[in-house]
C-alpha cells in the first residue's frame, strides 16, 4: 500500500488552506460536506491525523471517526430531516477511493431516493 500523502486535498481542508463547509470538529476528528453531495446533506467525517484509509487506521482513529460518524447520523436524522443513513467508506483505488486520507460517507436518506453512484 502507497504511504499516506500529506498533501491530498483533505490534509489541506484540515490545514485551512483549502475551503469546506465545515459541520463539526472535536479534538480527533473534522466533518464537512462533500463538494459533490450523493444526497441532499451528504457529510464526510475524517481523522484530524494522518490515516490513508481503513487499512492503515489505528484503533484509536477508528473510534474517534466511528464515534463522529454516529453523531453525524444523528444530524443528518434531525437537521437533514432523513428517514434513515447510509454510511460508505472505501478503500485504494480498486476499493473506490479518490482521496487518500481517511474518510467516511454520511448520507442522510429518504423514501423513494436513491444515493447517486460516486465519480
Ligand atoms: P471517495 O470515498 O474517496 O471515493 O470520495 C471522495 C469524496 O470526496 C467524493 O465524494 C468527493 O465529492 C469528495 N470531495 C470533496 O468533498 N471535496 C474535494 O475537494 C474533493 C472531493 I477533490
Amino acid at each position: 500500500m502507497a504511504q499516506y500523502d500529506p498533501n491530498n486535498i483533505f490534509a489541506k481542508i484540515l490545514r485551512g488552506e483549502l475551503p469546506s463547509y465545515k459541520v463539526y470538529e472535536d479534538e480527533a476528528t473534522f466533518v464537512f460536506m462533500d463538494i459533490m453531495p450523493r444526497s441532499d446533506g451528504h457529510m464526510l467525517v475524517i481523522p484530524k491525523t494522518p490515516c490513508r484509509n481503513l487499512l492503515d487506521a489505528s484503533a484509536e482513529q477508528l473510534a474517534a471517526v466511528m464515534a463522529t460518524a454516529q453523531k453525524m447520523s444523528h444530524v443528518a436524522m434531525r437537521a437533514f430531516d432523513a428517514q434513515g443513513v447510509t454510511v460508505q467508506q472505501f478503500n485504494e483505488a480498486e476499493g473506490g477511493q479518490e482521496v487518500f486520507h481517511l474518510h467516511f460517507h454520511i448520507l442522510p436518506r429518504r423514501g423513494g431516493d436513491t444515493v447517486r453512484p460516486p465519480g
